[in-house]
């Protein structure tokens, strides 16, 4: 395991993230999987759209994982590197691949996506690249987790709760979104390992179906996919979360506090979603970028929005992350006069 050398930048990340970035091979043609002959490369992993995300609104952050010596660990590198992510501690390990996904672009239907990361460098992250990232992690304001690191290998579930420790121990603001994946454990297993996280969280963030599951209001995501986002959110405030915030796509979301807040705030009209993988995080970035820049929850929910619409109206994961000015413009236009500054 090295870590790679390059541009160091010069100020502390205010925002630090872990987990697993991938290389994601999206289908060229619209349709099953199995029909398409050309593919897009593109990067993609929960926590690195989250990095990007904030990094194109003007936050400064970190980004901890592990990537393969091979051409799709330089890749993720680049890419990060070339988003202005501070990759210091994402170490390249030759003793995996680089984890890579194949997806499809649907119209109508479950998407399919085929997985390749069983065993990959980004699933042996561990404690010890938490223990070296400690400066940061403790130097930040912020450290965003998601429930995908935990569900990647034994050892990536003992650096969140590792992360999770540094950060409170000093003080930092953490963020959790659930983002359950059933092609990486079963439901059970997730509800019962994601709810134990979930106590301390300053602020969680999650699908309806997410939030009743891991808050104990449904046995399963299907059904917790009915249940009202209040109740769910309130699971999740019992369970130990300060602040929850329901994402319900084409609904908008809803915010619940353990002081008794709840606001929800709309949806912006999408003329076509075009690729809804990635929107979640888009959200997430822009929530917690305007909460960095110490707006009220209320003006970060809509611009979370915003950020979901925009990423749902591109293909991938990065592409429609906005910069200040796009995020701006759609908050200015039709729908309220509104601007983040
Ligand atoms: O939220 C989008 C992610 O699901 C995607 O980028 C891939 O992180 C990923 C995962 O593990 O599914």
């Amino acid at each position: 395991m090295t870590p790679v050398q390059g541009v160091t930048p010069v100020q502390a990340a205010e925002v630090v993230t872990l987990g697993e970035s991938l290389v994601s091979l999206i289908a060229g043609e619209r349709g099953p999987l199995a029909g398409s002959g050309t593919f897009t490369r593109t990067v993609a992993g929960a926590e690195a759209n989250v990095a990007v995300g904030l990094a194109r609104l003007g936050h400064r952050v970190a980004y901890v994982g592990r990537v393969g010596a091979d051409a799709f660990g330089t890749v993720i590198h680049r890419q990060l590197r070339g988003e202005g992510v501070d990759t210091r501690h994402l170490v390249i390990d030759g003793s995996g691949p680089t984890g890579l996904m194949v997806r499809e672009l649907r119209d109508l239907g479950p998407m399919e996506v085929i997985y390749h990361r069983a065993g990959s460098a980004g699933s042996r992250l561990g404690p010890p690249d938490i223990d070296a990232a400690r400066g940061a992690i403790e130097g930040a304001r912020w450290l965003h987790l998601t429930g995908i690191t935990p569900a990647l290998s034994p050892s990536a579930a003992a650096a969140v709760v590792r992360a999770k420790e540094l950060a409170r121990g000093a003080g930092v603001a953490l963020s959790f979104d659930l983002n359950i994946r059933r092609r990486l454990w079963s439901e059970a297993d997730a509800a019962l390992a994601l709810r134990a996280l979930v106590e301390g969280m300053d602020l969680v963030l999650g699908g309806l179906d997410e939030a009743a599951l891991v808050g104990g209001l449904a046995r399963t995501l299907e059904e917790g996919g009915g249940c009202d986002p209040v109740d769910a959110a309130d699971g999740l405030l019992a369970a130990g979360a300060r602040q929850v915030v329901v994402k319900l796509g084409a609904a908008g979301a809803l915010l619940r506090d353990a002081t008794g807040t709840t606001l929800s705030s709309p949806a912006f009209t999408v003329p076509r979603v075009v690729d809804p993988v990635g929107a979640g995080d888009a959200f997430t970035a822009g929530y917690l970028a305007l909460i960095l820049d110490g707006a009220s929850p209320e003006r970060a929910l809509r611009a979370a929005n915003a950020c979901g619409a925009l990423a749902v109206s591109t293909v991938g994961d990065l592409n429609g992350l906005p910069d200040r000015a796009t995020l701006d413009a759609l908050l200015a236009g039709p729908g309220g006069p509104d601007t983040l500054r």
